[in-house]
């Protein structure tokens, strides 16, 4: 396995697998975790998160829809799997054949998923409620005694878990997340028994409310070393570690004379005698146009993308004349350096979730674990 072209994402397991000790530690030894790795794993790449965030503690993974967690599968990976989104009914013989277990809010969908079902197959559900999300879920007690009793009495449903989701846990007021919690407890006590697994907290609550874990969370962006939100970074009860490092090295330096400019448009024209350099990285990669002018690492400074970004490369200007093959860090550290993807969050009016998502599978993932490169996915040659 190999990449023919100097722009990778560097993924740190060692950091992965900290940031989910240290959030096991701080749970009752009953509790479980299901780290999140939908969306390829916030980018990160689920199987080798998937693996470290098993080998660190986790009980189970969470994905948003079954083909994410069919990819697990394909990987050997026999954990609990969740799927947290929707799913056709007429999928519910997939879930069956590879224990995956499906979220589940609607009574009408459980009558149709059963009819896709053999007699002996049987599927794991977890009933989502919605206490303020309005995204998916059952809205009233009423409808979630429906939906359990209707799973009870079905053979081929097995009722696993019952779960909500917070629409503010990463904000300093927490009169929102007290409502949704309320509402969710109430529920939680309105069933005559309880199924397996209830959970209800994301990083923001995995890491700030002990009383709302119920018996399990669900662990993603902290697992990724990247803080819920800022204003709840000071909040946090241990330093997270990010994982998610991108790079490239120079491919090309020329000395620009005054006047000269630079790529699509020809915005750029250089103020003086310059030295620019062009970086194999585009907004193909996810290295979006709107990331003109951001800073980047060379050689430990801090050096400006100059003119357009285009769809493969883009331009940097020097402090000083630096070889061709000189590696340029655009997240993460050089020397005493660092660019951070909340940095890239801020300068695109995003969150940090956003960034390492929009980083595309064009840029080869490296693996490391103690400085040493465990493995590279690079979907193009694999
Ligand atoms: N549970 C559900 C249902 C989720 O949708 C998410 C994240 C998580 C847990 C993990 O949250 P965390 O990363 O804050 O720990 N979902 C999303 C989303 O839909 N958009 O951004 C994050």
């Amino acid at each position: 396995m190999n990449y023919y072209r100097d722009t990778w994402v560097e993924i740190n397991l060692d950091n992965i697998a900290y940031n989910v000790k240290e959030t096991v530690k701080l749970l009752p030894s009953k509790e479980k975790l299901f780290a999140v790795v939908k969306a390829n794993a916030y980018g990160h790449g689920a199987c080798a998160v998937a693996e470290a965030a098993l080998g660190a503690g986790a009980h189970g993974l969470a994905v948003a829809f079954i083909d994410e967690a069919l990819s697990l599968r394909k990987s050997a990976i026999a954990a609990p799997v969740l799927v947290l989104g929707a799913s056709r009914p007429s999928d519910a013989g997939v879930a069956a054949e590879h224990h995956i277990s499906l979220t589940v809010y609607q009574l009408e969908w459980l009558k149709q998923a059963q009819a896709y079902l053999s007699p002996e197959q049987t599927v794991k559900v977890h009933v989502k409620c919605d206490t303020g999300m309005g995204r998916l879920g059952v809205k009233t007690q009423e409808e979630l005694k429906e939906l359990v009793a209707f799973i009870d009495q079905s053979p081929q449903f097995i009722f696993e878990g019952l779960f909500t989701h917070f629409a503010t846990a990463d904000e300093l007021d927490t009169a929102y997340f007290e409502d949704q919690l309320f509402k969710f407890t109430a529920m939680v006590e309105s069933l005559e028994e309880r199924p397996p697994y209830v959970h209800c907290a994301n990083s923001a609550v995995s890491l700030r409310f002990k009383k709302a874990h119920f018996n399990a969370v669900r662990l993603g962006i902290a697992m990724y070393g990247l803080s819920p939100s800022d204003e709840i970074k000071p909040l946090l009860p241990f330093p997270l570690k990010p994982a998610f490092s991108l790079h490239t090295k120079i491919v090309h330096v020329k000395r620009m004379n005054k006047g000269e400019k630079v790529s699509y448009g020809a915005t750029y024209e250089a103020q003086g005698d310059e030295w620019v350099a062009t970086l194999p990285i585009g907004y193909a990669d996810g290295w979006i146009r709107k990331l003109q002018g951001q800073e980047v690492l060379a050689a430990g400074c801090r050096v400006p993308i100059i003119g357009r970004i285009c769809m493969d490369q883009c331009m940097i200007r020097l402090p000083y004349e630096l070889p061709a093959g000189t590696t340029v860090t655009l997240i993460g550290r050089q020397c005493n350096e660092e660019i951070t993807m909340d940095d890239i969050a801020d300068r695109l009016a995003t969150i940090n979730y956003e960034v390492p998502c929009l980083i595309t599978s064009r840029v080869p993932r490296v693996y490391k674990s103690k400085g040493e490169v465990l493995h590279i996915d690079n979907p193009l040659v694999r």
